[in-house]
C-alpha cells in the first residue's frame, strides 16, 4: 500500500451536552446542601494525564492486576468471543489495553470511544498505521448519560469493551441501567468488563490516597477545572483530598474538604464552605463477584464467564445472551 493510499481512521463527534446545561448542572452541585461535583468533571487535559500517572502508582493495583489478566487469559478469551465482530472501546484514551486484544480477537471494525475525539485522534492515527487493514472509527460522545451508537458503527456482534472498573464510578442502580444499554448496544455480542472487588482496607485506602499525592492532585484539579466551566474563583490551596472506605455503601469516597472557611464566586452565585465541609467528587464502588454477575443477569444478560487474580482483588467478566 502506498502512503497515499493508506487507510485512515474516521471520526464524528456527537453531540454533547450544552455549555448552559454543563454550568447549571455544576451550579446545582456546588449549592446543594451537601455539595457533589460528577467525577467526569476530573478529566481535562491535565486531569486524563494525572490519572494516567495514578495507573503507574504502586499503590494503584487495579491496572496491572487487569492487565495480568487479560494476558494471561486471552486464549481462553478470544475462544469464547465471537470472531470478527466489531470491537467497540468505551472510555479507549489511548487505545492502548484494546490494541493488545487485536491479535487474539481479530475484530472486523474497531471503534473508539470516548467524551472528545480530540483526545482520539493521535492515537488512532498511530494504530490505523500498525494495522493498516482494520476498519477504524473514532467516536466522541458522553455514553455515561446514554449509550446509543450511531449507524457508523456498523452491523452485526459487537464486542463492547469497558476495562478499567470504571463501572465502579456509577452507583449500582446507574451500573444496571448502562449494562443494559450495553446489552442492547452489543447486538448479540457481548460484554467483557473490568470490575474491582472488595478487599481490606489497607490496600484499598493508599490506593485512593497514595504517597506521593498523584490523587490529591487529580482530585484537587477538579477545582481549577470547574474555574474554568463556570468562571468561579476556587483557590487549590483552600482545600485538601480525602478518600476513604465506606464499608456499608462498598464503595471508595474521594471528597475535596475546606481547610477554612471559604467563600467561591462565580457569575450569578456564590457559596460559603465552614472549615471542614466537603465537595464529593467520585464513588468508587467494590463489588463481591456474585453481586456484579447478579447486577448483569439484572440488566438481561444471561451467560457469563469470570476471570480473578489469585488474590481475588480484580475480575474480568464476558458477558452475553
Ligand atoms: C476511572 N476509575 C475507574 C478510577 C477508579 O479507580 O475509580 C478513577 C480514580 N479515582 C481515583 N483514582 C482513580
Amino acid at each position: 500500500m502506498s502512503p497515499s493510499t493508506l487507510r485512515q481512521p474516521r471520526f464524528i463527534q456527537m453531540h454533547g451536552q450544552e455549555r448552559a446545561a454543563v454550568r447549571a448542572e455544576l451550579a446545582a452541585g456546588l449549592i446543594a446542601p451537601q455539595a457533589i461535583i460528577s467525577p467526569k468533571y476530573l478529566y481535562d487535559a491535565l486531569g486524563s494525564r494525572l490519572f494516567d500517572a495514578i495507573t503507574e502508582l504502586p499503590e494503584y493495583y487495579p491496572t496491572r492486576t487487569e492487565a495480568a489478566l487479560f494476558k494471561e487469559h486471552a486464549p481462553a478469551l478470544a475462544a469464547l468471543l465471537p470472531p470478527h465482530a466489531t470491537l467497540v472501546d468505551l472510555g479507549a484514551g489511548n487505545c492502548e489495553k484494546a490494541a493488545r486484544l487485536f491479535g487474539w480477537l481479530q475484530p472486523a471494525r474497531y471503534v473508539a470511544v470516548d467524551i472528545s475525539v480530540d483526545f482520539l485522534q493521535s492515537s488512532l492515527s498511530c494504530l490505523q498505521r500498525q494495522y493498516p487493514a482494520l476498519d477504524m472509527l473514532g467516536l466522541g460522545m458522553d455514553f455515561s448519560a446514554a449509550l446509543t451508537l450511531p449507524p457508523e458503527a456498523g452491523e452485526g456482534a459487537r464486542v463492547l469493551f469497558y476495562p478499567g472498573s470504571s463501572i465502579g464510578n456509577f452507583t449500582p442502580a446507574q451500573a444496571v441501567h448502562f449494562l443494559r444499554q450495553a446489552r442492547a448496544a452489543a447486538q448479540g455480542g457481548g460484554l467483557l468488563i473490568g470490575v474491582d472487588l472488595v478487599k481490606p482496607v489497607e490496600i484499598l485506602e493508599p490506593a485512593y490516597d497514595d504517597a506521593l499525592g498523584v490523587t490529591a492532585a487529580f482530585n484537587k484539579n477538579l477545582l481549577l477545572h470547574l474555574n474554568r466551566l463556570i468562571g468561579s474563583d476556587f483557590r487549590v490551596q483552600d482545600w485538601a483530598h480525602q478518600a476513604y472506605f465506606n464499608a456499608t455503601l462498598s464503595r471508595i469516597e474521594m471528597h475535596l474538604r475546606a481547610v477554612r472557611d471559604v467563600s467561591v464566586h462565580w457569575p450569578g452565585a456564590q457559596r460559603q464552605f465552614r472549615m471542614s465541609e466537603r465537595i464529593h467528587t467520585e464513588n468508587s464502588y467494590k463489588y463481591r463477584g456474585a453481586d456484579f454477575d447478579a447486577l448483569l443477569r439484572q440488566a438481561g444478560f444471561s451467560q457469563t464467564t469470570v476471570w480473578q487474580d489469585p488474590q481475588g482483588w480484580f475480575a474480568v467478566f464476558w458477558a452475553h445472551g
